[in-house]
């Protein structure tokens, strides 16, 4: 079970005091009965806490029972008890729950109570992470509900299995053996998902295979929906654009065409039939060569509204993502979503919402947030993020990706004056929209531990947990995954959490310090690229983002360059425009400088920079120190694994620093400041390297 069990190891509960506790607390249990969903939560419950407690539960049935923990439904409860709970059932919606100690007849009692059963599964979920975590429950109040409405994963998974950027084996979809035999591993994806209240998720990848939607393929994505839907997971696909045609026989798939309607009425009534509860299509549409409106002469919201009117009926949602950017469009490739989106505000369907990238570009190490976010307050906006590490180092590199997610949901837009942050508009709550979303890509695969390396099951855990409630804080998450991952330890928490926390920066630092962006090797992404310059579309070449030259670096963005900075709001434009304002962390993505502007610190662009790579570096060796110090406290196995994974990650980010400021120095032409390590390898040899091995994109939609 060895990484396998993810944050659900549900360890025996140590402390010989909070054992009791929890027992005492545990002793009569009444648990109501009644549906898949149900005893899901009761099964969960039992696996959760037998195993924690180290003994048999004891459930009872009879009224007279006196309960020491009551798990019902809010209208299934003596109203002299709920109102006890003193919780608003309205606010708490039909997702949430009330989990309490009350004195009820002079007893001590925990009541977990909600209004549907999905609340009820994810207060136990939550109930039993509270026990991971060892808290005190003998006062708890805790009234929860999910700001965000659709909390997706979507997996870039084709259809002979392979998965676009993933870097933890094989998709979990196994489509051979599909309907007929259902995998372990399949219940427990849907038991990891609704533990941190994941509730939707793409099966397929975005580069679209139109074959997902024929009979036989839906008949196999029928027999998934039925084992998540115990879980509260509701199931959608990948609708290629031109299906109509492939798979379809028609002509055209122009979204006007009334034949080409038919088709989609007709295929997403037959996807009902047998999915009663599907959740709809995630459409990737005139972007990198997918088949989309544009081919016809029609725009975005023409081949949205027309899937949308398909799946209306149904209560089906199209998801249609604004990840374009065209080679014939001369403009800042930064800028292109947001011209091509925004003029369309408030013309999309009641159920359609616009995935968008948390950047502008493509999930890079850091980018400033996306423009669009605040610029379309009529469009149901939802937010994408990575979890899988395309340019993050794979599933090598420990980056605790939470670290990146608040950044960005933290920015404030100033769309509606200061305080209109990314989460606001993302939660739905500045623009009063229907339904909110946040889409995960996900890093998860059929290697044991489901995502490679054991700390990206952290940004899957932190994903979850941020969908539910893009408020709480990033060290909240890695305390919390630390301790339902691994051990309860101060001496081991404390350090590791402060591991975690600084990952993020360190990733930035060896790789993309400064504001640097893309330079990436091609194709893969694995590794250094900043040369590259020779591909055949302008804004695939790392040049293109950094342009080096003689006199500076970085991209002018600003309003005396491509005027990237117009997109955002008035007080974001000004910060971003000025040099001397801008974030030192987004200054090269804005600006081009000379190689010997001054940094805050005093420091010149050039040594500022090589520093920057240093301190990457030297972030990476201190994680190694820290995990050194963490061995007492896990098994040599777990020890071992990340020991030999920080090894590599700091191979990696030396080879990082040591290819970038080569390269670079080629044009500033000025020595390597004190404190940076020289390399002993020369640029030509970094150059050389090929990377047959490099995993993650085998396009096969032939
Ligand atoms: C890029 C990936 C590519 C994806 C694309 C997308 O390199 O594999 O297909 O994004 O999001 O990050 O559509």
């Amino acid at each position: 079970h060895y990484g396998y069990d993810l944050w659900l190891g549900y360890e025996k509960i140590g402390n010989p005091n909070l054992l009791k506790e929890y027992k005492d607390l545990t002793k009569a249990i009444y648990f109501e009965d009644g549906s898949d969903v149900l005893n899901a939560a009761k099964k969960e419950l039992i696996t959760g806490m037998e195993k924690m407690l180290g003994s048999t539960l004891n459930f009872k049935e009879t009224p007279n029972t006196n309960y020491t923990l009551l798990i019902a439904k809010a209208a299934t409860i003596d109203p002299a008890l709920t109102k006890k709970l003193s919780a608003n059932f309205y606010e708490v919606g039909s997702e949430g729950f009330v989990l309490k100690s009350v004195i009820h007849r002079g007893k001590k009692l925990i009541v977990l109570a909600a209004n549907e059963d999905i609340g009820i599964l994810y207060g136990v979920f939550r109930l039993l992470n509270l026990m991971q975590q060892q808290k005190d429950l003998r006062n708890i109040t805790l009234i929860e509900y999910p700001k965000i409405n659709l909390r997706m994963l979507n997996h870039w998974d084709n259809l002979d299995r392979t998965v676009e950027r993933g870097y933890a084996g094989y998709s979990l979809w196994n489509w051979h053996k599909l309907p007929e035999y259902i995998d372990q591993r399949y219940l427990d994806y849907a038991r990891a998902n609704a533990s941190i209240g994941i509730n939707a998720v793409s099966l397929t990848n975005v580069n679209a295979n139109s074959h997902i939607l024929t009979p036989m393929y839906l008949e196999k994505v029928s027999a998934l929906a039925n084992v998540f839907r115990p879980y509260g997971i509701k199931v959608y696909l990948t609708a290629r654009f031109s299906a109509p045609m492939e798979i379809g026989g028609l002509k055209t798939a122009d979204p006007l065409d009334a034949d080409v309607r038919q088709w989609w009425n007709d295929k997403v009534n037959e996807i009902y039939a047998l999915i009663p509860d599907f959740g709809g299509f995630l459409v990737k549409a005139n972007s990198e060569g997918q088949p989309g409106p544009q081919n016809y002469g029609r725009n975005h919201v023409d081949g949205a509204n027309m899937l949308a009117q398909a799946l209306q009926p149904h209560n089906g949602l199209v998801i249609w993502r604004a990840f374009v950017y065209s080679e014939h469009d001369p403009e800042d490739r930064a800028k292109q979503a947001y011209s091509e989106f925004v003029p369309f505000d408030g013309q999309f369907s009641d159920n359609v919402l616009i995935q968008t990238k948390n950047g502008a570009i493509d999930f890079q190490p850091r980018e400033p947030f996306h423009p669009m976010f605040g610029a379309m307050p009529n469009t149901q906006l939802m937010m994408e993020f990575q979890i899988t590490q395309e340019y993050l180092g794979f599933s090598t590199h420990l980056v605790f990706l939470p670290q990146l997610y608040k950044e960005v949901l933290d920015s404030d837009t100033y769309s509606k004056g200061k305080g209109s942050t990314v989460a606001k508009v993302v939660d739905g709550s500045l623009d009063r929209n229907k339904i909110s979303g946040m889409a995960g890509v996900s890093n998860i695969g059929n290697d044991l531990n489901w995502t490679g390396h054991p700390f990206a099951q952290a940004n899957w855990y932190g994903f979850g947990r941020l969908a539910w409630d893009p408020y709480i804080s990033a060290e909240t998450i890695a305390d919390e995954w630390l301790k339902a991952t691994y051990s309860n330890d101060p001496n081991f928490v404390d350090p590791v959490k402060k591991m975690m926390l600084i990952s993020r920066e360190a990733v930035v630092n060896y790789m993309n310090p400064l504001g640097l962006h893309h330079i990436f090797d091609t194709g893969h992404h694995y590794g250094p690229g900043p040369w590259v310059h020779d591909l055949s579309r302008p804004e695939w070449n790392p040049t293109y983002y950094h342009k080096a030259d003689a006199k500076g670096i970085g991209f002018n963005r600003s309003h005396s360059g491509s005027n990237a900075t117009g997109q955002y709001a008035t007080e974001v434009a000004k910060t971003f425009n000025d040099p001397k304002t801008c974030p030192e962390e987004y200054l090269l993505w804005f600006h081009h400088l000379p190689w010997d502007y001054t940094l805050k610190n005093g420091l010149n662009l050039w040594d500022g920079m090589a520093l920057k790579y240093q301190e990457g570096v030297d972030q990476v060796e201190e994680m190694i120190e820290t995990w050194n110090k963490a061995r007492p406290y896990i098994t040599h196995e777990e020890y071992q694994e990340v020991q030999m994974l920080l090894k590599i990650q700091l191979k990696e980010a030396q080879w990082w620093r040591n290819a970038c400021l080569l390269y670079f120095q080629t044009y500033s032409q000025k020595a390597l400041p004190a404190g940076v390590e020289k390399s002993t390898k020369s640029l030509e040899y970094y150059q050389s390297l090929k990377f047959p091995f490099a995993p993650g994109i085998r396009p096969q939609w032939d």
